[in-house]
C-alpha cells in the first residue's frame, strides 16, 4: 500500500513539502531557545498587524466569535478583531464560576438516560438562521460522548434547552440547521446495533455482527420558529458506516444536506487499518425536503427509544425533564430519491457547500486533491440514473459525473474549507500547517499562509452562509509549542486571526482559547448585542420560592426540608442571623436577587459547602442547597464584588446538633419571628 507521505511526495508542490518538514522540524525541536526565536522570525505577522487588531479601551469589537471547548464541555465568546474573552458559556459542564450544573435550577439540565452527566465534548457551535444567512437568535451545539444537541439562547447568552439523541453515538456530525432553521440535523458518527424490525434494540450483539446489525442514524430536530425550542421529529437510519461531517445546501441545493462517511468498509476493529481500504468513500446526499414529507405521509414507523429533553423556564429559571420514549425512523430503501452516495476520496473529513448553493467542496485527510462536486452535476447524474452500483439500495453515482474539478496540489492534509464574499475558498491543512486560498471559478491555488501549528477547523465570519461576511478568518490550531509562554507540559490552546481582506492573506494576531478551540461561528456585533437581555424583571420572576421583597424573606421547616427564602441587595442578605438548624437537614438557601440594575448579580456561599457557589442575576431567584455536616457558628456572604459595602454582604448561621428542638429564628437587625 502506498503510504501517505510518498503519494503526497509524488503529489504536493516543492514548498507546500519543505513548508511542512520546516513545521515538523520546528514542532520537535522547539525545546530550544534558538527554535522559538527562529518561529517568531518566520511567524510573518502583518507590519500593520497591531492597529487592525485593535480595539482601543471603551469601544466595542465588530463581531462575536463563538467558538467551542471541545473537552470542556463549553462554548466560550471571543470579540474580534481583539481576540477578547467575553464569556464563558457552561453547556454540557458544571460550572462554579456561575453555579451552572451545581444549583438546583439547573441541575435538570445535565440529566441523561445514563444518569446526571455534568461534563461533554462539545465540538460544533452553529448560529440559528432566516433565509440562508445567520440571525443571531440561537446557537446550537454538539455534545460528542452523551450524544445531545444544545441551544443557547443568544439574549441571555444561557443554555435554555439540551435534547438527548437516540440511537447515536459520538455526536459528531452534528448540529447543522437549514437555511430557515426549520430542522437542526445531527449525524452519529459511530454507527449503532439498532434491531429496525423489532423493538429497536439487541439484547446481546457480537462485534463482528457490526455489517448485519449495526446502523447509523441521521436525526432531524424541529426548531420552534418563535421560540426555539426543539424536539426529534424523526430519524433517518442509514447505512452502518461513520458519519463525520454534515453540510447544508444553500440557493439551488437549499433542499440538500450532505454528509461525509467513513468506514464504507464497515470494520469493526483496528480502524485505522480497516477503514482504509476503500479507494472511496462517500459523500451522502439527503433531500431533507423529501424525508420531511416522507414523515409527514406516515413512512415513519416508530420505535421504543428511551432519552432526555431538558429546558430551562424562561420566566422561573428553573430546568424541567421529560423522559421521551419513542422516535419515529424513516428508512431510506423505502423512500426512493431520499438519498445517494457520492465517491469522495477516503477517509474524507469537512464538507462545506459555497456560497452560491452549486460546490460540495469534500477534504480528505489523506487525500492529495480536493474535490470539488457540482449540484447541477450530480441532479443530472440521479436524472440519467449514472449508477455504478447501491449500498441496501441506495444508488451511488459516478464520481467523474458529479465532479467539477479537483483541487490540485492543495497542501498536506485537507480538512475543512470557508468561503469570502469575493469567490475564494480557504482550506485548512493539517499537516502542512497552513491555510490555502483557492478560487472557485478555477480550482487554482492563489495564496497560502503558514499557521502554528496543526490547523483544525477554520473560520470565516458568515463563511457558511449564503453572503459571507469575510475580512477575517480565524484558523483553530490543535498545537501552540512555542508561541506562548510555556506553562508545563500543558500549553494555552490557540486560535490564530487572519486578514483575508486583500489578496494576500495577511496573519494578524494569536490569541489563546479555553479548552480545544475546535470550531467557531462568527457574528457582527450589531446582530446580536441591541438584543441582550440587561436583568430579568422581578415582576416576572415565576420562581415558587422567589422573595420578591425583603418583607418576604422567611425560613420555613418541612420535616428535615429547611426552606430559607434569602433576598440579596447592595449591601446585605436578608435574613442574614438564621438558628434553629440542625446537622444532617436538608437547607435550601433560594435567593432571590432583588436588584433591577444591570450587571450587579450577587453570589453566595456557605462555608464548607459540598457544592459550588450561586451567582444570582438581578431579578432572579437560584438555589443552593446545604447540608450541614457539624453543629457550631457557620459564615455565608455574597461572593460577586457588588459595592463599596460588598465584604459587609455576610451573615451567620447557627446550627445545633442532630434533633436538637431549637426553635427557627431568623433576622436582618431586629430578631423576626420572636423565638
Ligand atoms: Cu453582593
Amino acid at each position: 500500500m502506498e503510504t501517505v507521505f510518498n503519494k503526497v511526495r509524488k503529489s504536493a508542490p516543492k514548498a507546500a513539502l519543505l513548508m511542512a518538514v520546516a513545521a515538523g522540524a520546528m514542532l520537535q525541536g522547539c525545546s530550544s531557545t534558538e527554535s522559538s526565536e527562529a518561529a517568531a522570525l518566520v511567524s510573518g505577522v502583518a507590519g500593520d498587524a497591531a492597529s487592525k487588531v485593535y480595539v482601543a479601551p471603551g469601544q466595542h469589537d465588530e463581531l462575536y466569535t463563538f467558538m467551542s471547548g471541545g473537552f470542556s464541555g463549553q462554548v466560550a465568546v471571543y470579540g474580534v478583531p481583539s481576540g477578547r474573552l467575553l464569556k464563558v458559556v457552561p453547556v454540557f459542564s458544571q460550572n462554579p464560576e456561575n453555579g451552572y450544573g451545581y444549583n438546583e435550577e439547573t441541575k435538570a439540565m445535565l440529566n441523561t438516560s445514563f444518569g446526571f452527566v455534568p461534563w461533554d465534548d462539545l465540538h460544533h457551535p452553529k448560529l440559528s438562521r432566516a433565509a440562508g444567512m445567520t440571525d443571531g437568535r440561537w446557537l446550537f451545539v454538539n455534545a460528542n460522548n452523551t450524544p445531545r444537541v444544545a441551544r443557547l439562547d443568544l439574549k441571555t447568552f444561557e443554555t435554555a434547552e439540551i435534547l438527548e439523541i437516540p440511537n447515536s453515538a459520538g455526536n459528531h456530525c452534528s448540529p447543522y440547521p437549514t437555511n430557515d432553521n426549520e430542522y437542526v440535523l445531527a449525524g452519529t458518527r459511530f454507527s449503532v446495533p439498532i434491531n429496525v424490525e423489532g423493538d429497536g434494540k439487541y439484547e446481546d450483539v457480537n462485534f463482528d455482527e457490526y455489517k448485519e446489525k449495526f446502523r447509523g442514524s441521521i436525526s432531524f430536530i424541529k426548531v420552534d420558529k418563535e421560540h426555539g425550542d426543539m424536539d426529534l421529529d424523526f430519524q433517518i437510519l442509514v447505512p452502518g458506516f461513520d458519519y463525520d461531517l454534515a453540510n447544508g445546501g444553500k440557493g439551488p441545493s437549499s433542499d440538500w444536506v450532505f454528509f461525509t462517511t467513513y468506514n464504507t468498509e464497515q470494520a469493526n476493529t483496528l480502524k485505522e487499518i480497516g477503514a482504509s481500504q476503500n479507494d472511496k468513500d462517500y459523500l451522502a446526499a439527503i433531500n431533507w425536503k423529501l424525508a420531511v414529507k416522507y414523515a409527514k405521509e406516515g413512512k415513519a414507523k416508530e420505535m421504543p427509544a428511551y432519552y432526555y429533553h431538558n429546558k430551562l423556564d424562561e420566566k422561573s429559571h428553573i430546568a424541567k425533564s421529560e423522559i421521551k420514549k419513542t422516535v419515529r425512523i424513516l428508512r431510506p430503501e423505502d423512500c426512493p430519491g431520499l438519498m445517494y452516495l457520492i465517491p469522495v476520496p477516503k477517509s474524507p473529513h469537512g464538507i462545506d457547500v459555497d456560497p452560491t448553493g452549486e460546490y460540495m467542496v469534500v477534504s480528505g485527510k489523506l487525500a492529495s486533491v480536493i474535490p470539488v462536486h457540482s449540484f447541477s452535476k450530480m441532479l443530472k447524474t440521479i436524472e440519467k440514473k449514472d449508477f455504478i452500483g447501491n449500498v441496501g439500495g441506495i444508488p451511488i453515482l459516478r464520481y467523474e459525473s458529479v465532479l467539477q474539478g479537483e483541487v490540485k496540489e492543495p497542501g498536506l492534509g485537507p480538512l475543512h474549507t470557508e468561503f469570502d464574499d469575493k469567490g475564494n475558498a480557504y482550506s485548512s491543512m493539517f499537516v502542512s500547517s497552513e491555510i490555502v486560498k483557492w478560487t472557485l471559478k478555477d480550482l487554482q491555488v492563489k495564496d497560502r499562509i503558514p499557521v502554528y501549528y496543526s490547523v483544525g477547523h477554520l473560520v470565516i465570519p458568515g463563511g457558511d452562509t449564503k453572503k459571507p461576511y469575510g475580512k477575517y478568518l480565524i484558523a483553530m490550531n490543535k498545537i501552540t509549542k512555542d508561541r506562548y509562554l510555556p506553562t508545563g507540559p500543558e500549553l494555552a490552546q490557540s486560535a490564530q486571526l487572519i486578514d483575508i481582506s486583500g489578496e494576500k492573506m495577511k496573519l494578524l494576531l494569536d490569541f489563546p482559547t479555553i479548552g480545544e478551540p475546535h470550531y467557531a461561528q462568527a457574528i457582527e456585533a450589531k446582530k446580536i448585542a441591541p438584543n441582550s437581555v440587561k436583568m430579568y424583571s422581578l415582576e416576572e420572576n415565576s420562581h415558587p420560592y422567589a422573595a420578591k421583597n425583603e418583607k418576604e424573606a422567611r425560613v420555613e421547616r418541612k420535616g428535615n426540608e429547611v426552606h430559607v427564602y434569602m433576598t440579596a441587595i447592595r449591601s446585605h442578605l436578608t435574613p442574614d442571623n438564621i438558628e434553629g438548624i440542625n446537622v444532617g437537614d436538608e437547607v435550601y438557601f433560594h435567593v432571590t436577587n432583588l436588584e433591577q440594575d444591570w450587571d450587579v448579580p450577587h453570589g453566595f456561599a456557605i462555608m464548607g459547602n459540598n457544592n459550588a457557589e450561586l451567582l444570582v442575576m438581578p431579578g432572579a431567584t437560584q438555589t443552593l442547597k446545604w447540608v450541614p455536616q457539624r453543629a457550631g457558628i457557620i459564615p455565608m456572604y455574597c461572593t460577586d464584588f457588588c459595592s463599596a459595602l460588598h465584604q459587609e454582604m455576610q451573615g451567620y448561621i447557627k446550627v445545633s446538633p442532630k434533633g436538637s428542638k431549637v426553635p427557627l429564628a431568623f433576622s436582618t437587625g431586629a430578631k423576626k419571628p420572636k423565638a
